[in-house]
């Protein structure tokens, strides 16, 4: 045949092909939120992982060792691997080389892979012709066999033949693509979400180097990212910053029945919990077997453990698999040829044998991590049997109190002095410390909109009180009453009967007990009620400064002070005005006119230092702490709160020496505390 004869008939031939490639990847164009979840962001980003999938597989075949991306200044992506090189040579069933039908083949990776090559992920895997189809073009080049290897294509389809166009001395595959601007309506690469996946990816594939450079700044960036550890280093990462229980991380990675399954994790100081679960190297946000298998390992390894150790007794109950789970930071990787994603997501797997396999490979190795390292493992199972104690106790304090139920139909508390107004939004809930105080508020109150609750100090304030014991408390279970939400899974915030609720308490340190208390009883079951902005705490004055018929309050030193100072001043002016002669007072007198104790009357101006809400009368404690006209409230902060939380444990926990501490710390300021 003469050439040109030769070249006319390959133009020909490929027209008919050409149809084929078109009408092949169409259903991809057609309908690409089945192909990679969207074409918004996600589905942008997607692109890359699919093409970082297929180098990620030659390594995982021990062929590639270094991974490119590269974000290019014209919005290309491009990703190199130093594999073999998908080869080039005509492909048996397709009669094209193989470069071209992995390129323009649906589903080529799965269907035309060589045993165990590609382990497809459902949505994922589908391959490089999927990406090609919804690139305006793309551009894929082989190095292999002393040759560099090129095709060329747009939206799918290729524009020529594979051509030599030089010699290569090692071998790799680069593909270079730019998204199709009709498919997609978000196309910008954001290098976070690139990278937070490429180091995830490395961590999953350990060995492996993977490089990112974007182009696209002045000042280009570059990362790599290479964890020879795979998953440990990956666990020790996500615990980085944190205190663990562990020195050394517990790690696996072994093949079960033809399954790869890989685990580690760390336990830290913390009852948070974080677990990731990959599939073929794929998240599964939702987890599925594999972790389910991973946790009925953990648990039931750490109950033979604590159980073997005599950290069990045989009256007590198991550990459950919560309890096993707080502190617990864990990563999880199986491996397996028919990964089936289920859930509206596709975010969980649902290979039982991933279950049977996953438990096997940890429930083995956990076994001898536990019995190699009896210090950790100790300090691990201490943990646990913390969790369990403080379930196990959290569980009676609710059946008891919290039973279903147990607060419906009870009458509102008749110590409480509620207001008039049914209108949340306006109604004001005081909780006041002891009775007397409790009684001037009651008498002092604007009766339609506020309410009084008087708290009995005494029980809360001397008893070493644990949150489940207060839940006990008749007093507490009033308070919940008349607060209108109930509690735990009975919890409704639309029943909130007040819109404040008002902390009133001494300024003492019996006071700030009883405020801790209380403000730990709101963050811990009453949440909604802070974040909502609902708490405050009402700020009483320090002083009540009379000068004859007019009377001033002080809510600390300084206002007094600088009170006094003006009151002797105008009496000295007033007289000199009158003509009488008389110095003006010097600092020091009009200090000494304040008395550094209440009740003294110096030169006609008497100064009363409140000790507590007790000493107010009714109409001065409406004056200065309940008329929305003057009062201070502070309202109080999910940081707050929070704050005494933890003072709580310290303050109330079994452990005496955090006490201890804290007291001798703070001695000054805390005084009369029942250690
Ligand atoms: C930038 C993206 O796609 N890398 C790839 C290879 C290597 C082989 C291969 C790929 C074989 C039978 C299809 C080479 N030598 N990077 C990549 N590297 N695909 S994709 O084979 C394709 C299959 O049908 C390869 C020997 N075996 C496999």
């Amino acid at each position: 045949m003469a050439k040109k004869e030769e070249k006319a008939k390959e133009k020909s031939a490929y027209g008919a092909k050409d149809i084929q490639v078109l009408e092949g990847l169409e259903p991809v164009r057609k309908r690409p939120g089945m192909y990679i979840g969207s074409t918004g962001t996600g589905g942008f980003h997607h692109l890359i992982w699919e093409i970082v999938d297929n180098s990620i597989d030659e390594a995982m075949a021990g062929r590639a060792k270094n991974i490119t991306v590269e974000l290019l200044k014209d919005g290309q992506v491009s990703v190199t691997d130093d594999g073999a090189g998908i080869p080039v040579e005509t492909h048996h069933q397709t009669k094209k080389s193989t470069l071209e039908t992995v390129m323009t083949v649906l589903h080529a990776g799965g269907k035309f892979g060589g045993e165990g090559y590609k382990v497809s992920g459902g949505l994922h895997g589908v391959g490089a012709s999927v990406v090609n189809a919804l690139s305006d073009h793309l551009k894929a080049e082989v190095w292999r066999d002393g040759g560099h290897f090129v095709q060329e294509y747009k939206r799918g389809v290729p524009l020529s033949k594979v051509k030599k166009i030089g010699s290569a001395n090692h071998t790799g595959t680069k593909v270079t693509f730019f998204p199709d601007t009709e498919i997609f309506s978000e196309r910008q690469w954001n290098e976070k979400r690139i990278m937070d996946h490429l180091r995830q990816q490395a961590y999953l594939t350990k060995g492996v180097r993977i490089n990112f450079y974007d182009w696209r700044a002045e000042t280009p960036l570059f990362y790599g990212f290479y964890f020879e550890g795979g998953l440990l280093s990956f666990a020790k990462h996500l615990t980085f910053n944190k205190k663990t229980l562990q020195e050394d991380a517990f790690h696996v990675h072994k093949n079960q029945n033809e399954l790869e399954v890989e685990a580690a994790f760390l336990y830290i100081d913390d009852t948070k919990t974080e677990e990731l679960s990959f599939a073929n190297n794929i998240y599964t946000p939702d987890g599925g077997m594999h972790l389910t298998g991973f946790r009925s390992a953990l648990t039931r390894t750490l109950n033979n453990y604590a159980r073997a150790e005599g950290y069990l007794k045989e009256k007590d109950e198991n550990f459950t698999a919560d309890d096993v789970r707080e502190g617990l930071v864990a990563v999880l990787s199986i491996k397996l040829r028919e990964p089936q994603f289920e859930g509206q997501t596709k975010a969980r797997l649902g290979n039982p044998e991933a279950r049977t396999a996953t438990e096997a490979v940890v429930n083995e190795a956990l076994k001898e991590f536990l019995e190699r390292h009896p210090q950790e493992s100790r300090r691990v199972v201490e943990k646990v049997l913390l969790t369990a104690k403080a379930r196990i106790a959290a569980k009676a304090a609710k059946e008891t109190v919290l039973r279903k139920g147990a607060l419906e139909g009870l009458t509102l508390p008749g110590k409480l002095a509620d207001c008039t107004s049914k209108d949340a939004s306006e109604s004001e809930l005081f909780i006041v410390e002891g009775d007397s105080a409790g009684g001037s508020a009651k008498q002092g109150r604007e009766r339609r909109t506020q309410a009084i609750f008087p708290l009995k100090g005494k029980p809360l304030n001397v008893e070493r009180a644990r949150m489940d014991k207060m839940l006990a408390n008749t007093e507490i279970r009033s308070l919940v009453i008349a607060i209108g939400t109930a509690i735990a899974e009975e919890f409704d915030m639309s029943k909130l009967r007040y819109h404040k609720i008002v902390l009133m308490s001494d300024a003492d340190v019996d006071g700030a007990h009883i405020r801790t208390l209380l403000l730990t009883l709101f963050y811990r079951h009453f949440r909604p009620v802070v974040d909502g902005g609902y708490l405050y705490i009402a700020q009483p004055p320090l002083y009540r400064i009379q000068a004859g018929k007019e009377i001033q309050y002080a809510w600390n030193d300084g206002q007094k002070d600088k009170i006094l100072k003006e009151l002797v001043n105008a009496k000295a002016a007033k007289a000199k005005a009158k003509g009488k002669e008389e110095k003006l007072p010097t600092e020091e007198e009009a200090a000494e006119a304040g008395g550094s104790e209440g009740g003294e009357k110096i030169a006609g101006v008497n100064v009363q230092r409140y000790k507590g809400l007790g000493e107010m009368n009714p109409e001065q404690l409406w004056e200065t702490t309940m008329n929305p006209a003057n009062r201070i409230l502070r309202q109080v902060t999910v940081a707050d709160a929070a704050e005494a939380d933890r003072l709580f444990d310290i303050l109330m926990g079994d452990e005496v020496e955090p006490r201890k501490k804290f007291i001798q710390t703070h001695a000054a300021s805390v005084q009369n505390l029942d250690i």
